[in-house]
């Protein structure tokens, strides 16, 4: 099914086909389809399909996730077309004014979990504007999708999955749950380059039997990211995450570095919003993806709405398996090309990644900038090395 019709489908349930009026919860208290109504004109109907493309011809799109945003993002995105109605729709739906607080901080503001999910969301949704209109044929080509953490919100909204008002609605009853349970423990997330050697999970192991030394009852320390060979980010306790880090040469580590999170994402230290989130995801019209969105484990991919539910929801108290994630797109044989890879959002981190975890999936690797303010913009390619 062609990619462009799955974007043609989120443009139209932006403007009311399965518009916000199936909202069941609290109404973001707007009429989302009224504001995006005349933002309909690039939508042109009906669409040719898609014949099989050869790889080389065909494209993937890599959302990412909590971590990289930052203070200007959104900026360069402005001067493209709808994307100033996407900002607006976002203020009705959160109740407040994300772009001014993408634009103009402060930091610390934007970095907090209940205000940099829907950010991250919303930005990466509106770097799919700018793509299309830079290069429609990206668009069209599209055989597959994948997003980091929150970034599978928005993979879905790209693929027909979701509504855009939708979609953030959830994103925001999830960012708002997490950051709570955040503050109900003390605790982080640990990033960790290794070595081959190194056994994660026992040093997790060692880590939760030294919180329970400590008194703590019932510890929580393991694997929620698994981001390329040898590296890994550790959620839990924070003494437990402050143990591996004083105990980094015994097991191998090359380097550990806190990430500024507020809590133990993806680990069970989640389970609290785990309901909200399924409350919410019960009351969303979803439907069955009209592109591959890839799920966190190799060959897993989103098959229908009842699936999306249930996986959106354990997914907070689920690792991220990106490295698999990454194998089961790029998987092939020797000698066959590979798809253009872009990454739509905030941050280079998806593109860091991917060199690490297959260098020739990497060659053809871009980046839709939302930064820059240049009158002229264009594309971002990341030059090889
Ligand atoms: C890593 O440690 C665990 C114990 O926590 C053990 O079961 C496993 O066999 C170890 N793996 C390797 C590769 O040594
Ligand atoms: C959210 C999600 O897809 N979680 C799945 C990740 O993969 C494991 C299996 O390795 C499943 O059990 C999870 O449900």
């Amino acid at each position: 099914m062609s990619a462009r019709l799955a974007w043609a489908a989120w443009a139209w349930g932006a403007c009311g086909r399965r518009g916000a009026s199936s909202f069941r919860m609290p109404p973001p208290g707007v009429d989302v389809a009224e504001l995006l109504r005349d933002t309909t004109a690039v939508v042109e109907a009906p669409w040719p399909a898609t014949a099989r493309r050869p790889p080389a011809q065909c494209s993937v799109l890599l959302f990412p996730g909590q971590g990289s945003q930052e203070v200007g993002m959104g900026r360069g995105l402005l001067g493209f077309p709808r994307v100033r109605q996407l900002y607006e729709a976002a203020r009705h739906v959160l109740g407040y004014d994300l772009l001014e607080l993408c634009l103009h901080g402060p930091q610390e503001d934007l970095d907090r979990t209940v205000h940099c999910q829907p950010a991250v969301f919303v930005a990466s949704l509106a770097a799919v504007e700018k793509l299309h209109h830079l290069q429609p044929a990206v668009i069209e080509n599209c055989v597959a999708t994948a997003g980091f953490s929150v970034g599978e919100f928005a993979a879905l909204v790209f693929a027909g999955a979701m509504e855009f008002s939708e979609g953030l609605y959830a994103v925001k009853v999830r960012a708002e749950a997490m950051q709570e349970a955040s503050e109900a423990v003390p605790s982080g997330m640990l990033s960790v380059l290794g070595q081959r050697q190194s056994n994660f999970s026992f040093a997790c192991m060692e880590a939760r039997e030294h919180c329970k030394s400590l008194g703590i009852e019932d510890a929580v320390c393991e694997v929620s990211n698994y981001l390329f060979p040898d590296c890994r980010v550790i959620s839990g306790h924070l003494e437990a995450l402050k143990f591996l880090q004083k105990n980094s040469a015994k097991y191998h580590f090359r380097r550990t570095k806190l990430l500024p999170v507020s809590g133990g994402f993806h680990t069970r230290l989640m389970a609290p919003a785990v309901e909200p989130l399924t409350q919410i995801l019960d009351t969303i019209n979803i439907k069955k993806p009209l592109v591959a969105v890839h799920a966190n484990v190799s060959g897993n991919r989103y098959m229908n709405p009842q699936h999306i539910r249930k996986l959106l929801g354990q997914q907070v108290v689920s690792p991220v398996k990106w490295e698999q994630t990454m194998h089961s797109i790029y998987q092939r044989k020797k000698g066959t090309e590979f798809p253009s890879t872009f990454e739509v959002g905030p941050g280079r981190q998806l593109g860091s990644i991917l060199k690490s975890c297959n260098l020739q999936a990497w060659k053809s690797y871009s980046h839709v900038d939302v930064m820059q303010t240049s009158t002229n913009p264009d594309l971002d390619p990341e030059s090889p090395q």
